[in-house]
């Protein structure tokens, strides 16, 4: 909090344009302790799937959070601490397969299960009877190091993160061993019936040696906690939890054969482990791309998403995760290497972050509060500028039911990152009624026309149109049924949001 009272006054001394900051957008407040992970089925229907630390997933439709659970299952998990029901991920195809997997603790001694259940006809909740146990990883010694994260890669192939086991330092010696599921990413093929398969292009897949876990896709982790895949690339980050001193994010890099050693316990990010290090046998380690020290109040990381969605242009390809202790949520960006800085001081308890289907990114406090990531946004007011006209440069005139996209962004003073402009939108020489709908390129055709007009006179809306991808504005023609018309328009600009 102390950083966000440093910018009012630095903006209220510096009057002009303001450089953004990142803001939370509360959502969801009230769920109660134990919000750990959040996701999206994939399926188009905007719900926000909220997992609880106790055994519950529950529904949130855009509006509220729905009552009735999509999924209980209380009684078969050990929550408390690090365990409990951890996370939730939905087979691709879900809206037709209706498959859905589940990472918790169970009941009877702490072990890690993996398990596959299925909808029910009623599309908010789940059938508790389908549940299909298809991993159980031994880890009845300790209670802490669960990892927790289930993922699907852009591979198809589900992607699970078990810890170490426990306890301080790797006792279990899980981190760089083959013979264990523990201190891992698995990846495995759920797309049989039942069970599931190992996939042939596994690192370990056929191997000889029955001992060796063919599961096992990367190792040499901690408790890689949170971990996910950038929808745009399909890189893989990793945010591994430090033992003393370091927090760092693994990457891995979309493509990669896997079977990367991220160090664990031979280091602790990228130094050696037991400090002080007196030097260990770096060769064959991956490092990490990122990393922090505990000296100013952070103490474990928690990985989040790269950001990909529509709202925020300006933080498009920024990669947010943030600390559980100290509340920081740090924005780390690439050019040429990885470098990050802390976006947002919070006084939150950072568990999770979650992505809906948008792209856009949450994140959850873990006493019951979920907030969308944003970003402040201000009024700039422009001199007038045309930045489209059909009659002149951008002819032809837009045809009767057709799309066309124009880039507004980087012309009439409007920066490259703006979310939005207000313009005004001329229609003439229409030669027959119709609409236009302006759009955000690469979003839903809205169900609202921007402005109507009549064949002939001229028309004029005043609206704020918010841009898409790359700065883009998309226009739908519709002229009245059976025409074939044709109409002109124009935006004219005088001012944007960013
Ligand atoms: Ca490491």
């Amino acid at each position: 909090m102390r950083r966000a009272a440093t910018f009012v006054v630095v903006l209220s001394v510096v009057a002009a344009p303001a450089a953004r900051a990142l803001e939370l957008q509360r959502v969801v407040s009230g769920l109660g302790a134990g919000v750990v992970a959040m996701t999206h089925a994939g399926d188009a229907s905007g719900r926000l799937f909220i997992t609880m630390q106790d055994g519950r997933v529950l529904v949130h439709d855009g509006t509220r959070v729905l009552t009735t659970p999509f999924l209980d299952i209380r009684s078969l998990v050990r929550s408390g601490g690090e365990q409990g029901l951890l996370s939730v991920a939905f087979q691709p195809g879900y809206a037709t397969n209706g498959r859905f997997y589940v990472y918790y603790n169970r009941t009877s001694n702490g072990d890690v299960v993996i398990a596959r259940y299925r909808v029910s006809a009623n599309a908010n909740v789940a059938d508790p009877a389908s549940g299909e146990v298809l991993m159980t990883i031994p880890h009845s010694q300790f209670s802490n190091h669960n990892g927790g994260q289930l993922q699907f890669g852009p591979d198809g192939y589900l992607y699970a993160g078990p810890g170490d086991g426990g306890g301080g330092g790797d006792p279990l010696g899980s981190g760089q061993s083959i013979r264990t599921w523990l201190g891992k990413i698995l990846r495995i093929d759920v797309s049989p019936a039942t069970g599931y398969a190992i996939p042939p292009t596994n690192p370990y897949a056929g191997n000889p040696d029955a001992t060796v876990k063919q599961e096992i896709w990367a190792y040499g982790l901690r408790n890689p906690w949170r971990f996910s895949f950038d929808r745009a690339t399909g890189d893989l980050f990793i945010a591994d939890v430090g033992q003393n001193t370091y927090e760092e994010v693994d990457f891995q890099p979309v493509g990669s054969a896997g079977g990367q050693n991220y160090g664990w316990n031979i280091m602790e990010g990228a130094h050696c482990y037991p400090p002080p290090g007196t030097g260990c046998n770096q060769t064959g380690l991956t490092l990490p791309i990122l990393e922090y020290d505990h000296s100013t109040g952070d103490c474990s990381i928690t990985g989040g998403y790269r950001y990909r969605g529509q709202l925020f242009q300006s933080l498009r390809g920024t990669y947010f995760y943030g600390d559980f202790c100290s509340g920081r949520i740090r924005a780390a960006t690439f050019s040429g290497t990885w470098s990050s800085t802390v976006a947002l001081d919070t006084a939150l308890s950072i568990s999770t972050f979650g992505e809906d289907q948008a792209g856009e990114v949450y994140v959850a406090d873990l006493g019951g509060t979920i907030y969308r990531i944003a970003t402040n946004t201000y009024f700039h007011t422009l001199p007038p500028c045309r930045v489209t006209d059909t009659r002149g440069a951008q002819a032809p005139a837009l045809g009767a039911n057709t799309t066309r996209t124009f880039t507004v962004a980087g012309t009439c003073g409007i920066p490259a990152d703006s979310g939005a402009i207000a313009a005004i939108v001329t229609v003439v020489g229409a030669t027959d009624g119709g609409d236009l709908r302006l759009f955000p390129t690469l979003t839903a055709l809205p169900g609202a026309s921007t402005i109507n007009f009549a064949a002939g006179p001229t028309r004029a809306n005043n609206a704020i149109l918010s841009l898409g991808d790359g700065g883009r504005v998309s226009v739908r023609t519709d002229m009245l049924p059976g025409s074939t018309g044709t109409v002109d328009f124009l935006i004219d600009v005088y001012g944007y949001f960013r």
